[in-house]
């Protein structure tokens, strides 16, 4: 029984083909494409119509290597979409969410609602790419608002495309800040009082539901036979969470990629002083779990540095950028989610710029500029850490890492080193398992999460990573605590 996974990220997407065998998934990747967005006159936008190319190619190649695919899932990066007009079109490309243009959005919103309410509402930290914020950028050039008849998130667009069939899944609405614990639904209210239609917000699906078969048209024209498509924990956070190797129920999660998302899973949103000190947001999980996590600017860092040495004429690969930072030394910690950070540029150049202004001893080579990165990251992780902890009232001692930046074995025995914990790795691809096993249950081939992360853990070689060198980040610590407050 053959699944196939569209995985988006936002850098990258895949094409991969899952497959249940005697209690165990075996992936094959048959497709992987870049996601590199477009900078439009003033802004920068999704290059929509070559995702949607690179999905029909995967399905052609699909159908070359007669690959009987029952079903079809898609998960993507959390928090943006497209306007769809009354005609069922596009109304233009779906912008990206390190656009400047919600730049000054978070205090407009607060024009309408205080962040102490809207924080409680949503349970989503206030995060200036959230849906919310581009909904009320949007309405500052109101004709396509004006024109829309919906509004689908990246994943649901996709959804679309391919059935026809509009419809909002559960985990990717909750990253919009306009959906409603207490109701389960859109906040509607919320919705009306920052003067959004209410009508644009398709029905509210759960993960793992049948949403509809291609439409005619594609079969047509791309000769291929009927398939389900299937709504999976269409955030990428949610599917890779899905597929968490843990036999137990408490552990802390970190999910690596372009962002680090670092959590746990919880039976309920929470809200407290402590979670609005440390910018901890609930996101919609699977099972009923909801995730209570912070999103760090991850290895964004790593992949901005290296786009900048690879345009300077610098061939280096991510491999060889750990090996030297493995070889290298540093005394310099930055912020990672430092505002400076945030869009794309000169990525080396502003963490130099950055120890100048905090006067610490500016990192000159490839190796101290990767090391002060991760080494920084790795406390910011730490500190999250201490925030869920205090949080949650509970001490967990068990990290599961997962996601492409596992491969960085640096950044792995950082996280052990500054946590003190043990850190279990697997698996590289747990959004795509993920997806696939949301598959599985939405065919009724897998019972549940519990079964599905039991199949995930019968099928793949897990690493640890245990504390080794505790004492220089203990150091660090207290330097990064001054430098964030
Ligand atoms: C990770 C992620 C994060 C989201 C960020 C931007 O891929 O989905 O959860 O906050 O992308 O959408």
């Amino acid at each position: 029984m053959k699944m196939l996974a569209f995985d988006f990220g936002a850098s990258s997407g895949r094409g991969i083909i899952g497959e249940l065998k005697d209690n165990k998934i075996i992936l094959k990747e048959v497709h992987r494409f870049d996601n590199e967005p477009v900078k439009l006159k003033n802004h920068l936008q999704w290059d929509f119509l070559r995702l949607v190319h690179e999905i029909k190619k995967c399905l052609l190649i699909c159908k070359n290597n007669k690959e009987d695919i029952k079903s079809i899932g898609i998960d993507t990066w959390g928090v943006d979409y497209g306007l769809i007009d009354e005609k069922g079109e596009l109304i233009n490309n779906p912008f990206h969410y390190r656009d400047n243009r919600t730049d000054d959005m978070i205090e407009k919103c607060f024009e309408y609602i205080s962040k102490d309410e809207l924080l409680y509402v949503s349970g989503i930290d206030c995060n200036q790419y959230n849906t919310i914020y581009q909904l009320l950028a949007e309405k500052e050039d109101a004709y396509r608002l004006e024109n829309a008849v919906s509004m689908l998130l990246m994943p649901d667009l996709f959804n679309y495309i391919l059935t026809g069939v509009k419809k909002a899944e559960y985990t990717i609405a909750t990253t919009t800040q306009l959906y409603d614990y207490r109701n389960g639904d859109w906040n509607y209210d919320l919705i009306e009082k920052i003067g959004l239609a209410k009508n644009i917000f398709p029905e509210i699906i759960q993960p793992g539901k049948e949403i509809g078969e291609l439409t005619d048209s594609i079969k047509k024209e791309l000769d291929i036979n009927d398939c389900k498509v299937v709504s999976v924990g269409s955030h990428d956070t949610s599917s890779a969470i899905a597929a968490i190797p843990a036999l137990d129920d408490d552990f802390i999660f970190i999910a690596t990629g372009t962002w680090v998302m670092v959590g746990v899973e919880n039976d309920d949103i929470l809200v407290n002083e402590t979670t609005k000190k440390y910018g901890l947001s609930n996101e919609g999980g699977i099972g009923g779990k909801v995730n209570l996590l912070k999103n760090i600017m991850g290895l964004w860092l790593i992949q901005e540095s290296k786009r900048q040495w690879n345009k300077d004429g610098i061939n280096i690969g991510f491999g060889e950028m750990v090996e030297e930072g493995l070889k290298a030394e540093t005394s310099s910690i930055i912020n990672p989610d430092d505002k400076l950070f945030y869009s794309p540029s000169d990525m080396p150049n502003k963490i130099k710029k950055y120890c100048e202004e905090t006067g610490q001893k500016v990192s000159e080579t490839i190796g101290e500029i990767v090391r002060v990165i991760e080494e920084s990251l790795a406390l910011t992780i730490k500190y999250t850490i201490e925030g869920i902890e205090k949080a949650t009232h509970k001490r967990y001692n068990t990290i599961h890492m997962f996601g492409g930046g596992i491969q960085d074995r640096l950044l792995c025995q950082l996280v052990a080193d500054a946590t003190e914990k043990e850190v279990i790795t697997g698996p590289k691809e747990a959004t795509s398992m993920g997806n696939i096993l949301l598959q599985g249950i939405g065919l009724g081939e897998i019972e549940d999460i519990k079964q599905g992360r039991q199949i995930v853990r019968n099928s793949i070689e897990i690493s640890r990573f245990v504390p080794e060198n505790a004492d220089d980040l203990r150091t660090k610590y207290n330097k990064y605590i001054e430098l964030i407050k």
